[in-house]
């Protein structure tokens, strides 16, 4: 064992103890009763996430790396996302707390013997630097995120968050917008140890000129929307949204509600609260991120524009892994980690700015594109074509940055996440182009 592959397999080993510790602390105060129920049903049981993180790892770090599965095939599809759709998961005869933490428990011990023994410096594309521990590192920190919403869905008393950090203090910058020359950088990354397969391969992108929001929409500007008879325009909406605004009878994003016809509030996690004026706004589906944008004579950006503006480093000629640079991301430079449970007031991390000035963009919530979920040049799918191939061009819409509620080691500059355009139980909000 070389001395590098051995740093890595404790960095390795401590990581995998940290997220479970994790994934239970988010749920150690619900009842059996909520996380067998569906509390949504474009959302999982709980206890279904709990189940498939465990038979993830199995399936990745014993069965496929090694040969060393130990469930039989039953278990394995039960817990497999693509033969089971959400809304059917309950019927599923699935692992209960206690059953699920003994057999997440078995696997864990399998695994970190295996791994004992594993060569990682070897030319095998799954184990070489680690790749296939951290794609199911960075899948628990996933799911964890999933629960979240999942949890911010749930009905009743609610879930009382326990929060372990205070958000610095909002900070409108002074422009609105920071411009962004023309010119190519490059896109993506060659990374195979932490990226996944989507995020590849780098490919040189030329955009125009552009000025992009120099932070997030706030609830402030959003709400100006709302009153000015956004949601009443046909004519500012893509006609399928409009369609869907209709049917669903939306008037407003997610969470919020008027207690009184003078005032707006919000709902978040049990918690009831006046509307945060210069907080991103929240809850937002792709439908009116794009309505709104129309509205403020904008556009939502493309994907590229999003990581260009993040990523690249225009004096250097050189692509940063984060918005600041390469070093990893710290509680002062971004709001991230399941710490506040809630987006911060814009411009609150001025350190965690991009070189175009552009801030907020790793952190707080999720920010939707104009483009649509699909391949780099010279993708090819890695480790299976589930992760990513079959939503290629299935009507997704790609999120960028992630949110209060993604664990670090989930986001980068070149992370890809998707989902529906009428989706809106992810921590999602927006910033317009022009
Ligand atoms: C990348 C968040 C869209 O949750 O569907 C989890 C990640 N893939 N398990 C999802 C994922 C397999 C995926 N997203
Ligand atoms: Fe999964």
């Amino acid at each position: 064992m070389d001395t590098k592959s051995g740093e890595t397999r404790d960095f390795i080993v401590e990581r995998l103890a940290e997220a479970r510790e994790r994934t239970r602390w988010l749920l150690r105060t619900l009842s059996d009763e909520d996380l067998a129920r569906q509390h949504d049903e474009v959302m999982s049981p709980l206890i279904w996430d709990y189940g498939h993180i465990g038979n993830y790892e199995e399936l990745w770090l014993l069965e496929q790396a090694f040969g060393r599965g130990l469930s039989e095939r039953e278990l394995y599809d039960m817990y497999d996302a693509s033969l089971t759709p959400r809304s059917e998961r309950p019927s599923l005869n699935l692992l209960d707390r206690g059953d699920a933490g003994r057999y997440l428990d078995a696997v864990r011990e399998a695994v970190l013997e295996a791994l004992g023994e594993a060569d990682l410096a070897t030319d095998d594309p799954l184990l070489k630097d680690g790749f296939v521990y951290h794609m199911v590192l960075q899948h628990e920190y996933q799911h964890n995120e999933t629960m979240l919403q999942t949890i911010q869905l749930m009905q009743g008393v609610g879930y009382r968050p326990e929060i372990r950090a205070d958000l610095p203090p909002g900070n409108q910058p002074k422009e609105e917008m920071v411009y962004v020359p023309g010119g190519s950088f490059v896109m993506g990354t060659e990374d195979r140890a932490w990226a996944l397969d989507n995020e590849r391969s780098a490919h040189e992108v030329e955009t125009q000129g552009f000025y992009l929001d120099a932070t997030p929409v706030t609830n402030h500007a959003y709400l100006e929307f709302v009153e000015n008879g956004g949601y009443d325009r046909e004519e500012l909406w893509d006609p399928e949204g409009w369609a869907w605004k209709v049917e669903e009878d939306i008037s407003s994003p997610g969470c919020w509600y008027q207690p009184d016809p003078h005032r707006w509030w919000t709902q978040c996690f049990g918690f009831h609260e006046p509307l945060l004026a210069d907080a991103p706004v929240m809850h937002v589906s792709w439908f009116e991120a794009d309505a709104y944008a129309r509205w403020a004579g904008k556009r939502l950006p493309t994907e590229a524009e999003w990581e260009k503006a993040a990523s690249w480093d225009p004096k250097e000629g050189t692509k940063r892994l984060y918005p600041w640079g390469d070093q990893p991301p710290m509680p002062e430079r971004a709001n991230l980690d399941q710490l506040t449970f809630r987006p911060a007031e814009v411009g609150a991390y001025p350190d965690g700015a991009s070189a175009y000035g552009s801030s907020g963009m790793i952190g707080d919530v999720w920010e939707w594109t104009a483009s649509e979920f699909s391949a780099y040049p010279g993708f090819e799918s890695f480790p299976y074509r589930e992760y990513s191939e079959i939503f290629f061009h299935a009507g997704h819409r790609v999120l960028r940055g992630g949110s209060w509620a993604t664990r670090p080691g989930a986001v980068r500059n070149t992370f890809r996440n998707w989902d529906f355009p009428i989706r809106r139980q992810l921590f999602v909000g927006f910033r317009c182009a022009r």
